[in-house]
């Protein structure tokens, strides 16, 4: 394996246009890659640091890119972190698949527990960058290099390793975000994503088919009713609608029309991002959640009892990603004694990706499932470390992408890697979602000619 020649980060645009880092790499045997680093909207308030150039008390108008810039963000690689790791691997005879070792070298060197002096997508641009131009030396796909990094994650932690299950590469149900609301769009719709999810499609290519199917009858669906079909920040449509419940009878109405069993072949889940619309100050008896189709605020209890409701009146609905906000530890221990038997509770703003954050999760009994998103821990190793936990603990992964995105398909590779059964990538709609897709259609061909029959497909 040789060693790294040079790290070079640079500013891009991600799919909001605003600004994000690239980072590029290149070997001594002329071997190169670049990863790039996405960044979300609705961010959970314990997530590692994004670093921004905005300056604290300057009127962000007068800024370059409004002060979204991260120009120090990339002099912190090309100044500090990439001299530094190839120096570092260097003296310690190390080469670029020491995953491990030049992550916790660069943890070390930001020396703050969430990636503040560097910042946490300076950081995770060398970790992906590294990560791909490892697997491209030893001439493996990006997959089956971190399928080896998740191996050695649960040896070095000592996690559980399902060697029959792990060692055969399964391919990710997608759940695609067909109505867009919350901070993602401009409408009245509150609740930040619904989306359809086909678990019982046998393979890949027809788990996309199917969403295909569902996203134009549902375009149908909103056309002849005189709503906007214009798209969101993740490509699902994002018209005004009455209430909160309307999405799920429009994608129910869709599923239909497209000819699919709805909660047999296609199930609906829904990320309500309940953080966005949680009052942190408000005290008034413990009401805190503001929905525009509720008379007032609500408690948790009340939002439990909605979501209870909603799951008799759509038992199609397989999945609930933040329902309660990231801080309502009490809340959640609530819902997931109510409904945690009868649905998946994903924590994305709860837990943020972050291990020692889960283990509260887990101790408390939060939720059954994860939401996994590198950008919310800075590293590949962390974010390996925190699936072999949550795994070890019979919770389900959901892989997933940013609001801002890029058209790196990284976290394909990431959820087929880990076999994590399912994949959050947005609609079938905008490019920053589709290459994430067409990545996965990809790798399901190679697997295909490459063992001869499909791999295995969904949870397991
Ligand atoms: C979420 C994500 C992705 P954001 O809440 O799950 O859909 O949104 O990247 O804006 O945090
Ligand atoms: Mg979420």
């Amino acid at each position: 394996m040789s060693k790294i020649k040079w790290i070079k980060a640079s500013q891009i645009l991600d799919s909001r246009g605003k600004p994000t880092i690239k980072v590029k790499i290149e070997l001594e045997s002329g071997i190169k890659a670049e990863a790039s680093v996405p960044s979300g909207a609705s961010t959970g308030s314990r997530e590692a640091l994004e670093m921004r150039d905005h300056v604290k008390g300057i009127d962000r108008k007068s800024e370059d890119y409004d002060g979204y810039g991260v120009k120090k963000a990339v002099e912190n690689v090309n100044n500090e972190i990439a001299p530094d790791l190839i120096g570092f691997i260097k003296k310690n005879k190390l080469d670029v698949k020491d995953q491990d070792k030049i992550d916790q070298f660069m943890i070390a060197l930001d020396g703050t527990p969430n990636k503040s002096r560097l910042g946490a997508n300076a950081i995770l641009g060398v970790s992906l960058a590294c990560a791909r131009v490892a697997a491209l030396e030893n001439d493996i796909p990006l997959y089956d290099y971190i399928a080896q990094q998740d191996k050695a994650v649960c040896k070095k932690y000592n996690r559980k390793y399902d060697e029959k299950e792990l060692s055969v590469r399964r391919m990710p149900c997608p759940m695609a975000n067909v109505i867009n609301g919350g901070s993602h769009a401009e409408n009245n719709v509150d609740m930040q994503e619904y989306m359809v999810a086909p678990y019982g499609a046998k393979d890949f290519h027809e788990a996309i088919h199917m969403v295909f199917k569902v996203f134009w009858r549902l375009k149908e669906a909103l056309h002849r009713d005189g709503h906007s079909t214009g798209v969101g920040d993740e490509g699902g449509f994002a018209p005004n609608l009455s209430s909160n419940e309307e999405p799920l009878k429009y994608i129910l109405e869709a599923i239909t029309e497209a000819k699919y069993k709805a909660g047999e072949q296609v199930f609906i889940t829904m990320d309500p991002a309940s953080s966005e619309f949680y009052n942190q100050k408000e005290h008034r008896f413990g009401n805190r959640y503001s929905l525009s189709d509720q008379e007032d605020l609500i408690t948790s209890e009340k939002m439990i009892k909605l979501y209870a409701q909603l799951l008799e009146d759509y038992p199609e609905i397989f999945s609930i990603e933040d329902g309660l906000a990231e801080s309502d530890w009490a809340g959640w221990m609530e819902m997931n004694k109510q409904l945690g038997k009868k649905i998946q509770l994903v924590g994305d703003d709860l837990f943020v990706t972050n291990k020692v954050i889960l283990e509260r999760g887990i101790k408390e009994g939060s939720a059954n499932a994860i939401l996994i998103k590198l950008n919310q821990i800075g590293t590949l190793t962390e974010t390996l470390e925190t699936i072999a936990y949550a795994r070890e603990n019979g919770y389900n992964i959901v892989i997933s992408h940013r609001s801002g995105e890029t058209c790196d398909p990284f976290i394909a590779d990431l959820a087929v890697g880990v076999n994590s059964g399912q994949i959050k990538t947005g609609s079938i709609c905008r490019s920053e979602r589709i290459c994430k897709f067409n990545r996965l259609l990809e790798i399901e061909d190679e697997l295909t000619d490459k063992f001869g029959k499909k791999p295995p497909f969904g949870i397991y």
